[in-house]
């Protein structure tokens, strides 16, 4: 059996949902925030950071990007992704490693401001800088959702639910709705699905 450990309002939403999909049972562990890490979980996730998954063999692995990849692939028949070597392929990882690579640390910044600058005074420069890269970044989603339903091939696929992870996170989403009209169709056709209205029920990622 997989074990997840997660928390409410985290990265854990996508890989829930991944875990979900694919109809896989888990045994879920909430980690709390803390100041103080705990070392046995710190051998499994070093950043300290959630999510992290471990595989039924006990292999364990971070980064949401590559444990919703993974998965994907132990679950071919759940559709979370457009199989390799199919068309939506591509668009699949180049957005997936875009949001995790890109828009999820300009997050970071903006909630742990004070980890990327060691000039308290600084603080607020930095969670501004955070938004105008969050902001670019979900400017070239939305571009890249101009024509289309979903970031890759044609059905709903796990990156779809991670950017509305991501855009939920925006400080100001009123404002992401309308500024990014393609990622709010996209998002609120998320936002009526059963399955996301379940997770959203703990995570509580939107209203
Ligand atoms: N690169 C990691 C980022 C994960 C991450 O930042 N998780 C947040 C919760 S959404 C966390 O655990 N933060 C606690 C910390 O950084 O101390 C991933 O994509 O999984």
């Amino acid at each position: 059996m997989y074990k997840l450990f997660t928390r409410p309002g985290s990265g854990g939403f996508v890989v829930e949902a991944a875990l979900a999909m694919a109809g896989a049972p888990f045994e879920q562990i909430d980690v709390p925030k803390k100041d103080v890490s705990d070392p046995a979980f710190l051998a499994i996730s070093p950043l300290n950071q959630v999510p992290a998954l471990i595989l039924p063999d006990g292999h364990s692995l971070t980064e949401s990007a590559a444990i919703c990849i993974l998965l994907a692939e132990r679950h071919p028949e759940a559709g979370l992704a457009p199989e390799a070597g199919s068309p939506g392929r591509a668009d699949f990882l180049r957005w997936l490693a875009f949001m995790s690579s890109v828009l999820y640390p300009a997050i970071l910044r903006l909630y742990y401001a004070h980890r990327y600058t060691a000039d308290a005074g600084s603080v607020q420069a930095v969670k501004d800088a955070a938004i105008a890269e969050m902001d670019r970044g979900f400017a070239i989603l939305d571009r890249a959702l101009a024509d289309r339903s979903w970031l890759a091939g044609d059905k709903r696929s796990l990156a779809d639910i991670y950017l509305a992870m991501l855009v939920a996170w925006h400080p100001d989403t009123m404002r992401a709705r309308n500024d990014w009209p393609n990622i709010e169709r996209l998002w609120a056709r998320l936002r009526e699905d059963e399955l996301m209205r379940k997770l959203n029920a703990s995570h509580e990622m939107w209203p």
